[in-house]
């Protein structure tokens, strides 16, 4: 069942690239956002709440580490899907993209990528399902920008590590079972680890009054001599590459997620501007109306084709970081550029939660903060373009 009203923009017949497989699976998560998320989001969201039920949900569709392959209860699909997965579930909002995002990029890619054939075996099926949640805890209190400098520290205790020190702002931390967390060893060399909600000194304070993605729990981790059993340790990397590798394949979906707020915002606006009459006239009528549209439509086409073709080159294993930050940048500010361009054209309507695009907007101020802010995001494209680095 499709939302009739939706119209998909694809202005650049960009949907001859996709494969059949594709449309079926962007139409079976277009359908699912539309039946559970579409009726619910605005709720959730004026009421702060994150639809927990949905991870298991988000498992039957395949939406939980879709790339990663079947023999770990993955989905087994290309990066493509992926990416057309991120947009649709970003079209019903942010949070339960984020939600999708986390699971996917910083908790499963974490553990297929470094971990041991046991921990793979022992939690990617259940991941995958939505059985256990997952966080990733890379920022702290003092260290968001700069990862590398984090002061959360592991000590070898001969059968166990003791870990202890702070992450803040972690997606899903109040409802995660685990936690895929980044810290220092003795040698100052940077280590990831699995730990688990119930280990004693682990607590995960939720973070209040935020004005962005409210459809989406995020809090604190704090580790206070949490023992985290050796063989919890990801056992194939070390160093800065190990959590910035995974921040790669999450920017890849935001790229792709950000053009479905777009593309929401897009198709309201329009269907408004047709139906809403002003001087006797559709405002759609007016050339001023015409030309937010005409642009907006310009700059979602333009970020479809830089996800589109950065997917390819992703499913080649040749897209590079530079190249993910150039497409994260570029489509979150177009997306929120949309957004506040899509709500003026709705007057007063667009303030409130009968049209998305507040909420859009809202939501985007994290997502143009998070995963690596967009100044941030500029700084690694002129230090790969000059080789200098500005940070
Ligand atoms: P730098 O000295 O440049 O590099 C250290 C090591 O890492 C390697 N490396 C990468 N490897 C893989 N992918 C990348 N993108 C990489 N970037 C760097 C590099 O080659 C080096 O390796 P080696 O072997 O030589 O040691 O690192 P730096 O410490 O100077 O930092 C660079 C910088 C600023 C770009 C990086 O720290 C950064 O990206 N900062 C932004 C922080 C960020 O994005 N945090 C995101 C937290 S997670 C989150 O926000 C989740 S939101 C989830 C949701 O709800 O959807
Ligand atoms: P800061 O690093 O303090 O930056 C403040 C400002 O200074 C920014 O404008 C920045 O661009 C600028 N700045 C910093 N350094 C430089 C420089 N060298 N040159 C120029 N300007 C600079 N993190 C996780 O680990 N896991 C999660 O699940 C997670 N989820 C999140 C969910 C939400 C809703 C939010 C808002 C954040 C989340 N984050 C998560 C944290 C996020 O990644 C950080 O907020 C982000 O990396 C920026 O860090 P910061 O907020 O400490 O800002």
């Amino acid at each position: 069942m499709s939302d009739q009203k939706y119209i998909p923009p694809d202005y650049f017949q960009i949907d001859e690239f996709l494969s059949d497989e594709h449309r079926i699976i962007r139409r079976a998560v277009r359908d699912w956002v539309y039946r559970s998320i579409k009726p619910n989001i605005e709720n959730w969201a004026q009421h702060n709440d994150f639809p927990a039920h949905i991870m298991r949900e988000l498992g039957e569709l395949g939406a939980l580490g879709p790339y990663i392959p079947e023999v770990y209860g993955g989905a087994g699909l290309d990066q493509i899907s992926y990416g057309l997965i991120m947009t649709e579930l970003e079209r019903g909002d942010s949070s339960i993209r984020s939600a999708a995002s986390v699971q996917s990029s910083l908790v499963m890619y974490p553990i297929f990528t470094f971990g041991s054939e046991e921990q793979k075996q022992k939690y990617l099926p259940k991941l995958a399902s939505g059985e256990l949640v997952g966080c990733f805890g890379l920022t702290e209190p003092n260290h968001g920008s700069d990862p590398g400098s984090m002061e959360t520290r592991i000590k070898d205790k001969g059968d166990h590590y003791l870990l202890n020190g702070a992450k803040m702002w972690i997606t899903n931390s109040g409802i995660a079972d685990l936690a895929v967390v980044w810290a220092k060893d003795e040698a100052g060399i940077v280590r990831g680890l699995i730990v688990h909600k119930e280990s004693d000194g682990y607590s995960a304070p939720e973070i209040k009054n935020k004005w962005s993605l409210r459809a989406s729990n995020t809090g604190e981790l704090v580790f206070d001599n949490v023992k985290v059993p050796k063989e919890n340790i990801l056992p194939s990397v070390k160093g800065m590459k190990g959590p910035l590798s995974c921040l790669n394949s999450a920017r890849y979906g935001i790229a792709w997620g950000a053009i479905g707020a777009a593309m929401d915002c897009y198709s309201s606006a329009l269907n408004y501007s047709k139906e809403r009459t002003q001087f006797g006239k559709p405002i759609a009528s007016f050339q001023l109306q015409q030309k937010k549209l005409a642009e907006i439509l310009s700059e979602i086409t333009k970020a479809q084709l830089l996800a589109w073709r950065l997917g390819v080159l992703k499913n080649e294993n040749r897209a590079t970081p530079a190249q993910i930050s150039m497409a994260k940048r570029n489509n979150v500010k177009m997306a929120l550029d949309v957004a506040r361009e899509s709500r003026q054209i709705l007057g007063a309507m667009g303030i409130t939660g009968d049209f998305p695009m507040m909420r859009h907007m809202m939501n985007l101020e994290s997502v143009i903060t998070y995963e690596g802010t967009h100044d941030i995001h500029l700084l690694i494209t002129g230090h790969d373009i000059t080789g200098i680095s500005a940070f």
